[in-house]
């Protein structure tokens, strides 16, 4: 059995990984959009990592004989104004997220829930690693400021990231 507010700081979870797969769709759908189909590539193939994000979160309460409760999702915002743009956004959404996973983390000390708090920590690092990636993109597109060639020829990497499953078993 799991502890009721340990519980609902899960579900909340939950609800928060399905919203950045929205975020990161809305995102993927403007890139299609001005032409930049590696960016478009990148950001959905993360929208597919935010729904295994929620779905391990999903079965974790399922395993401790939890309540899943499902909530209902924010509409994303859907207008964007350029590459840049979209990724301080990604960064500052990302960062509001490992502040989210870091009071599930001490929630879960509270509660003596050891069993959460061990599980925590591989989202713990899976944040390290978004940020860290996120970073790397922004650091890229300040570089190339105004250089197109140099946008088109980076749209044409970010065209190669694969989507990997995410999951994780206790
Ligand atoms: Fe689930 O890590 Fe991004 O939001």
């Amino acid at each position: 059995m799991i502890n009721e507010k340990v519980e609902n700081v899960l579900n909340a979870q939950i609800n928060k990984e399905f919203y950045s797969a929205y975020l990161y769709l809305a995102m993927s759908a403007y890139f299609d959009e001005i032409g930049l189909y590696g960016f478009a590539n990148w950001t959905k193939v993360q929208a597919r990592e935010e729904v295994d994000h929620g779905m391990i979160l999903f079965d974790y309460i399922i395993d401790r004989n939890g309540t899943v409760n499902l909530q209902q999702i924010d509409m994303p915002e859907k207008s964007f104004e350029n590459p840049l743009q979209v990724f301080n956004k990604i960064y500052e959404h990302e960062r509001s997220v490992t502040e989210s996973i870091e009071c599930v983390a001490s929630m879960s000390e509270e509660e003596c829930d050891m069993a959460t708090r061990n599980f925590i920590n591989w989202y713990i690092a899976e944040q390290v690693e978004e940020e860290s990636n996120v970073m790397d993109v922004i650091s890229k597109l300040k570089m190339f400021a105004d250089d197109k060639t140099a946008l088109y020829l980076y749209d044409k990497e970010l065209k190669e990231r694969e989507y990997k499953a995410h999951s994780y078993k206790l």
